[in-house]
């Protein structure tokens, strides 16, 4: 069976505090369990102060069949960073902007820009599959849509896994590919109803919202948006069209991270669970957390398992 771990975000410590609390242990660098594996819900890096030691762990529990893992959106930005851009010499997949060094700088700097440690990490980055669709139980970073999943199958190999060559199309703003992507590792934006809008946390006007998209009967824009506190009053309560929704069949559990979430760790609903409790916030009161599957079909609270906060 297997034991679920949300994102990381380069908290190694915390990491080993949460692997030791599930059973695991260390022998010569690999932690292991006598009966059970880890799935890593990707995100293991960006941010915290011990990257390259949460990537060791990962990597190596992976490569020696202790764990499984899917990508996040940050390894994704770290294949990309590091890509040349085939369209423009001299230029990468992911624009070498201020903001976008901002999000990555931690790690640059803890594995060297361009030595050959950051090298070899993003060739393990790709070899990170977008999702697991398993006997059981499912796994993705943010969102499981099984149009966009579709789309991606194009773009992949037969575990899941984007192929070399189609990185620059994945990375093209405004193709399906990229929206398909977009969608599966940072969540899904839905647009608001004609005329209504927000103002973002950077004092931007937008017309789109991130939706909490797992939430599945009879919602409105308001109910479903992730926005700052001060906007939501802007959202209008006015049903949200079916066919913006991928809605969830609720035929196997599902395990996401991604979403920054609060509180007392608990499914979001009978089927499906995040497991991102933030342990890279900034007021440092974040978990690190995870879930102990043993084949339940309906998600327990008392399976969350985590440390910190
Ligand atoms: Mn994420």
């Amino acid at each position: 069976m297997y034991d679920l771990i949300g994102d990381i975000h380069g908290f190694a410590t915390p990491l080993k505090q949460l692997l030791t609390r599930l059973g695991y242990r260390e022998h010569n660098g690999l932690w292991r369990h006598p009966r059970r594996r880890v799935i890593f819900l990707g995100d293991f890096i960006d941010r915290g102060p011990e990257q390259i030691e949460t990537v060791t762990i990962a990597r190596t529990m992976v490569e020696t069949g202790a764990a499984l893992a899917v990508m996040g959106n940050h390894e994704f930005n770290g294949v990309a960073w590091s890509m040349a851009d085939p369209r423009k010499p001299g230029q990468y997949l992911r624009n070498h902007s201020r903001r976008n060094r901002d999000q990555h700088e931690e790690f640059l700097t803890q594995v060297g820009e361009n030595s050959a440690l950051h090298a070899d990490m993003i060739e393990w980055f790709k070899t990170l599959p977008l999702f697991l669709d398993l006997a059981g139980l499912r796994v993705i970073h943010a969102c499981w849509h099984p149009q966009h999943l579709q789309t991606l199958a194009s773009y992949t190999d037969g575990q899941n896994r984007i192929l070399e060559g189609a990185w620059p199309q994945l990375t093209r703003y405004g193709t399906t590919a990229f929206d398909a992507l977009e969608t599966v590792l940072k969540g899904l934006e839905i647009p608001l109803p004609s005329g209504s809008e927000f103002v973002d946390g950077y004092g931007h006007i937008r017309r789109n919202i991130r939706a909490q998209w797992w939430d599945l009967e009879g919602v409105t824009y308001r109910d479903l948006a992730m926005v700052p506190a001060d906007a939501i009053a802007s959202i209008p309560h006015q049903p949200v069209p079916d066919d913006l929704l991928p809605g969830y069949a609720g035929d196997k559990p599902l395990f996401v991270g991604h979403y920054w979430m609060s509180g007392e760790p608990a499914p979001l609903n009978d089927h499906i669970a995040c497991l991102d409790y933030s342990i890279a916030a900034k007021k440092g009161n974040g978990k690190l957390c995870a879930y102990r599957w043993d084949g339940e079909q309906v998600l327990r609270r008392e399976n969350f398992v985590w440390v910190g906060g």
